[in-house]
């Protein structure tokens, strides 16, 4: 163990102690299910590391455990009693002689009792650290550490505010809408948009209560209100030496109640002066909590393009297959690399973006019956292949869609040279996927792929609120109905002599980038 300083942007940071030495990664145990517990021992096992699945009685037969090396059972269906127990978790560890533990996304991910727990017990966290992942927890203490290394903020209070007639001063001075947050929230729970000074003290007052019985911690704060924001994230990677980069950013603004349908990579709204500004504001904000591993720095950005820091996710994200698409970068490699003690293999000027990455969430969800989950069995499940196409899933013909977790079924990833064949590809794909048995948000996809407003890259986090009804599906429903039976006649006519198209991907080309030193595990 060893101290280790370095100076960034004139402050003098001091890490907490962290092992530096190189440590042997023999085994590793994923503490997730589904489609990231397959993404995760997929990395291990091209490192020639052992995979450990751990998994609930509803799991017993899921891929992931059949393709780990070992699979033990940890407890019943409800996520209580099996993903969340870290400590059973451990002590599985401990009894497979494990070297390293990988949280995936969800569940224990962002706990830093657990990263610390498993720390504590003489196993590496493949994450931050406990510190980094309790700062960025809370939303406050989060802009606190940001701002000392100057990252753009929405106008708003200084930390918490419990006295109302501060507010009132505070929010006329800001101008309305203002917004009021929980500090224990995130992801859009606890939010308040208040219009008038007038209604401020009622809605700072159920903001207050609203966040004490839902996070037990009932403090709040102010900003102000950005109307039409784009959500813009950029993903970065720290190792135990002071080094992070940023592997550019991701373009989340299509989500339906904060859950996100699609996700791209670059962000088409943004200039390469823009993209470098974003980037660098956030390595700062990994900096202020000397973040190790992979993390993501979430922005709001206005209509003039102007940025702000909203949060950190200390965790590998459902959408990073974008982010490696693009940048050739396996991030789950990287991390277990900077876990095991290694340095970065690559600096800031090996990275750049080589063509367009999109990604679609098919959810096990009704989009005409306002996206109620649905579970059943999966008659017929049949993936698309083909020039850039990556499916990330965790499930199989003839399954069962249990209720207990996230309804996600998969991930859809298409990449091409630019966003035009990306999206060309998406849509294709999203043809050849063949669902049967669950009802599927595949066709709410197509719709939001094949909007204007989305193709033309003019869109914010209100596309899906203003543009989405559920006819329109029931209306393509019939239109695909319509066309089929035509298809049929004109069929049974002719013999059709459709010719097939085989597009070849391009090689990459060699020179001084990341492309030259790494094979892109997935592209192609
Ligand atoms: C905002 C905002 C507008 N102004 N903050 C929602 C999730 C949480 N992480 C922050 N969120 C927002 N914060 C200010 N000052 C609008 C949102 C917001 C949003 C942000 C990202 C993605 C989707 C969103 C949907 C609605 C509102």
């Amino acid at each position: 163990m060893g101290l280790n300083c370095f100076i960034a942007n004139n402050k003098f940071i001091i890490f907490t102690a962290r092992n530096f030495s190189i440590s042997i990664m023999k085994k590793i145990l994923v503490a997730n299910r589904g489609e990231i517990a397959l993404r995760v021992m997929k990395s291990a096992r091209e490192m020639g590391i052992a995979t450990v699945a751990v998994f609930s009685e509803a799991d017993r037969n899921s891929p992931h455990v059949r393709y780990a090396d070992e699979a033990v059972c940890i407890g019943p269906a409800a996520s209580k009693e099996s993903y969340l127990r870290g400590d059973k978790i451990v002590e599985v560890a401990k009894l497979l002689g494990v070297d390293g533990i990988h949280p995936g996304y969800g569940f224990l991910s962002e706990n830093a009792a657990f990263a610390k727990l498993v720390e504590q017990n003489g196993i590496t966290f493949i994450g931050p650290t406990p510190e980094a992942i309790e700062v960025m927890g809370n939303k406050l203490a989060a802009k606190e550490a940001a701002k000392k290394f100057d990252t753009p903020m929405v106008p708003g209070s200084e930390g918490a505010i419990t006295d109302v007639v501060l507010a009132k001063q505070l929010s006329d001075g800001i101008g309305y809408p203002v917004l009021i947050k929980a500090a224990a929230g995130g992801g859009g729970k606890g939010m308040r948009v208040v219009e008038r000074s007038e209604d401020l003290e009622e809605q700072m007052q159920r903001a207050q209560s609203e966040a004490l019985s839902a996070f037990g911690d009932g403090s709040v704060f102010i900003e102000k209100y950005v109307g039409s924001p784009k959500h813009i994230e950029v993903q970065v990677l720290g190792d135990n030496y002071g080094n992070i980069v940023y592997l550019f950013e991701r373009e989340c603004s299509v989500q339906r109640r904060h859950q996100k349908v699609v996700e791209e990579a670059p962000s088409s709204c943004l200039t390469p002066e823009k993209r470098k500004a974003i980037g660098e504001a956030a390595v700062r904000v990994a900096q202020s909590c000397a973040y190790i591993g992979a993390g993501t720095v979430e922005f709001l950005v206005d209509e003039q393009l102007n940025f702000y820091f909203l949060e950190m996710n200390t965790r590998l994200q459902v959408e990073h297959p974008v982010t490696e698409m693009i940048t050739g970068v396996d991030l789950v490699k990287e991390q277990i690399k900077v876990a095991r003690g290694e340095k970065l293999s690559f600096t800031q000027q090996d990275l750049e973006i080589r063509g367009h990455a999109v990604e679609i969430r098919v959810y096990a969800e009704d989009p005409m019956n306002n996206f109620l989950p649905d579970i059943g069995k999966l008659q017929q499940y049949k993936k698309p292949e083909g020039p850039g196409i990556r499916v990330d899933d965790g499930f199989e013909e003839g399954m069962d869609i249990p209720i207990y977790y996230d309804p996600m079924l998969a991930k859809l990833i298409a990449y091409g040279k630019d966003r035009t064949e990306a999206i060309a590809r998406m849509i294709r794909a999203i043809h050849d996927y063949k669902i049967v048995g669950v009802k599927n948000t595949l066709a709410f996809c197509e719709f939001v792929l094949k909007h204007e407003d989305f193709v033309s890259g003019k869109f914010d986090t209100n596309f899906v609120a203003k543009h989405f009804k559920p006819e329109y599906l029931k209306q393509s429903n019939e239109d695909e109905m319509e066309i089929a039976a035509l298809l049929a006649g004109y069929l049974s006519d002719k013999p059709s002599a459709k010719k097939a198209s085989s597009a070849k991907p391009k090689q990459a080309e060699e020179g001084r980038s990341i492309w030259a030193k790494k094979r892109g595990t997935y592209r192609d």
